[in-house]
């Protein structure tokens, strides 16, 4: 018999740690909230959940480095990178994208990844609660099912 392991949807009893940047706050905000509010609306206690704020996405995966040995289920990580007239956009954006993978990799609990990377702010906008949704709270939901999976995947005694 195949066996299946799966996370469920469950956020109750979770310790949650949120990375979020201030750089375009207007959207990080809004992915904040999001983000905040489905884990509560999934049962998880507000108590539990510490926001630690950086100033841009480039300090985003030092800081969910330093918080994984703060007694956390998961790390979510928010941020906004918006494309403007220089390189400047892919150097931060891919240097974020692959800090917060590599901060994946060598953590125990997994670290999720909330950064939008958009060509404009219209894109953004849309993004973190407009028309297609808040990544906020798409990235929280990802995260419930992944740190109930991994609790579900602790090595054997
Ligand atoms: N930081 C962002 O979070 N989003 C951006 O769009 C952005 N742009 O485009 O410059 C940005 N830059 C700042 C960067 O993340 C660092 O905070 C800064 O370089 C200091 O290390």
């Amino acid at each position: 018999m195949v066996k299946f392991i799966e996370g469920g949807l469950d956020a109750s009893g979770l310790k949650v740690g949120i990375v979020v940047s201030r750089f375009n706050t207007s959207i990080t905000e809004h992915l904040l909230n999001g983000a905040i509010n489905e884990l509560v609306s999934h049962g998880a206690d507000e108590n539990a959940i510490e926001v630690i704020r950086v100033p841009g996405a480039f300090e985003i995966p030092m800081a969910a480095k330093k918080i994984c040995s703060r007694d956390k289920d998961v790390i979510i990580c928010l941020g906004a990178v918006i494309r403007g007239g220089t390189p400047h956009f892919d150097y931060v954006a891919t240097e974020t994208a692959s800090g917060v993978a590599s901060v994946a990799r060598d953590a125990d609990i997994p670290v999720m990844f909330g950064v939008l990377t958009t060509d404009n702010i219209k894109q953004a906008e849309d993004r973190s609660g407009g028309k297609f949704g808040n990544k906020g709270a798409e990235t929280a939901l990802a995260a419930i099912e992944m740190a109930t999976l991994f609790k579900k995947l602790q090595p054997l005694t």
